[in-house]
């Protein structure tokens, strides 16, 4: 069934109540989930802490977690064994490029930005699967879900070297699914229609993106981050026990047009 009760999620990526991750945080606790909050940046800790406290949580647990380092990722997630033993999910809700690159030409990605887009975006998730393993911290029928978006399937305009990093991360579900599936944990993720988030704002003429969305998805509107949470709150559950390395398209069907 859909109830989480008794169970226990990392959710990885909140910024601010705008955020894609705060839309599956309300999810999975209105379905009785225990939550654990990541944030990246001393900056977040106060906003994170604030969001986590607004929730009907017993306890909140909130941690520092910048994934772009090894040791902390491996500190963060001992932690979390520490303090409630193992975890039944996690939600990866995390990408960054930098502004000037997500505008104009592809081609005029650097090197650096090409490789920290990479970093944050794709690797992430595998270095934290990594330390989910080598610390047996999830349990058996655990779910891994992470965002994607449609610019790593086909050129959107503008967001080069993060398409490129989408169809590497897209591509890890895929490995990932296949490793972790021995241990009875699937991996998974939601390629989100274009939602107004901080992330997004950085996409060059992320407007226009948002006006052609609502004149050509088969449902002629734009989604909320609560739709996407509550696909989410699917994938966690057992009802999607039987669905691994899948992409779900959380997009009013724009996906499909064009
Ligand atoms: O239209 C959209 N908003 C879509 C977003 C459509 C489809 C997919 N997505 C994806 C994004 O690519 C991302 O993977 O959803 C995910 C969440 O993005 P969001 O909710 O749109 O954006 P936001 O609220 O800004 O959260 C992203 C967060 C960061 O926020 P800031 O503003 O600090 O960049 O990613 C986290 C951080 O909390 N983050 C990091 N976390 C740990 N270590 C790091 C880092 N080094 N860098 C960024």
């Amino acid at each position: 069934n859909l109830s989480l009760e008794g169970k226990t999620y990392v959710i990885m990526g909140v910024a601010n109540k705008r955020s894609i991750a705060w839309g599956i945080s309300q999810s999975l606790s209105k379905a009785g989930a225990k939550l654990i909050f990541t944030y990246a940046g001393e900056r977040m800790e106060k906003n994170v802490r604030q969001l986590a406290d607004s929730l009907d949580q017993e306890e909140t647990i909130v941690l520092p977690c910048d994934i772009t380092d090894d040791v902390e990722i491996e500190k963060t997630f001992q932690d979390i064994k520490d303090k409630v033993g193992h975890i039944d999910g996690l939600a990866h809700c995390i990408a960054f490029a930098n502004k000037e690159e997500l505008d104009g030409d592809y081609l005029n990605t650097t090197r650096d930005g090409f490789m920290l887009a990479h970093s944050i975006s794709s690797y992430s998730l595998t270095a934290v699967a990594k330390v989910i393993r080598e610390l047996d911290l999830m349990n058996e029928g655990g779910s891994i879900v992470t965002m994607t978006y449609l610019g790593g399937e086909r050129i959107v305009k503008n967001y080069n070297v993060m398409g490129v990093a989408k169809a590497s991360l897209d591509a890890s579900v895929q490995y990932l699914a296949n490793d972790l599936g021995k241990d009875s944990i699937r991996v998974n993720a939601i390629s989100a229609g274009p939602i107004r988030t901080l992330s997004a704002k950085g996409i060059g003429g992320f407007n226009d993106v948002l006006q052609e969305m609502e004149e050509k998805a088969p449902l002629n509107r734009l989604v909320t981050q609560e739709e996407v949470g509550d696909t989410a709150l699917f994938l966690m559950s057992d009802l999607a026990r039987g669905i691994t390395g899948e992409t779900i398209h959380v997009d009013a069907g724009y996906n499909k047009v064009g």
